[in-house]
């Protein structure tokens, strides 16, 4: 059994002009793409062929090729979902009151943008679910993600904002600000919800 592209929920252009269907297409059809097809070139005849992505990621972040390509599906994977059209502006449920015990909405917007501000180079932005059930901002680089071993705040995310240079840079150029500002707008809050009482 292999891993395979997932379909997305909206169209190309649905989240335009936040992200730019062009941008979308690529980032989906070619980058997604490739990471899904050398992951399962990386696991085929290996023990970690049959593993849920997931497991691959705790387990496997000692090979490169898994590591990044297996990285690349469970990051990419998340941030389709979170992502919608017009998304709700403004969390919901648990996550809402976990937010307000991080501080409030403002607090935590600020640190996510800095964390994806500052990244250096290719990686991630996450929001993470602590085992006490409250929330920790942190980042990462390249496709790695807080499922593998010493990455980021190590727990795990339940949201996440792609600062490669492919995920905005048609659009935006260098301005990975104007980018993470405006991500704000197109968050899917209720599967941020599902995946935060999922955990
Ligand atoms: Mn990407």
């Amino acid at each position: 059994m292999s891993f395979e592209l997932p379909k997305l929920n909206y169209a190309y252009d649905a989240l335009e002009p936040v992200i730019d269907a062009r941008t979308m297409e690529i980032h989906h059809t070619k980058h997604h793409q490739a990471y899904v097809d050398n992951l399962n070139n990386a696991i085929k005849g290996t023990e970690h062929e049959g593993k849920s992505i997931e497991e691959i990621c705790k387990t496997a972040s000692d090979v490169p090729a898994i590591r990044n390509n297996g990285g690349g599906h469970f990051n990419h994977t998340l941030f389709w979902e979170i992502l919608t059209p017009g998304g709700s502006k403004e969390p919901v449920g648990n996550v809402k009151a976990a937010i307000e015990a991080y501080g409030g909405f403002e607090k935590f917007k600020e640190d996510f943008s800095t964390a994806a501000k500052t990244r250096f180079g290719s990686g991630w932005a996450w929001l993470c679910k602590k085992e006490d059930g409250s929330l920790e901002v942190c980042s990462s680089a390249n496709q790695d993600n807080t499922l593998m071993p010493g990455v980021g705040c190590g727990n795990p995310a339940i949201l996440g904002l792609d600062v490669w240079e492919h995920a905005y840079y048609l659009h935006y150029q260098n301005r990975r600000p104007d980018y993470v500002s405006a991500f704000f707008e197109v968050i899917n809050w209720d599967k941020v919800e599902e995946n935060y009482n999922k955990l």
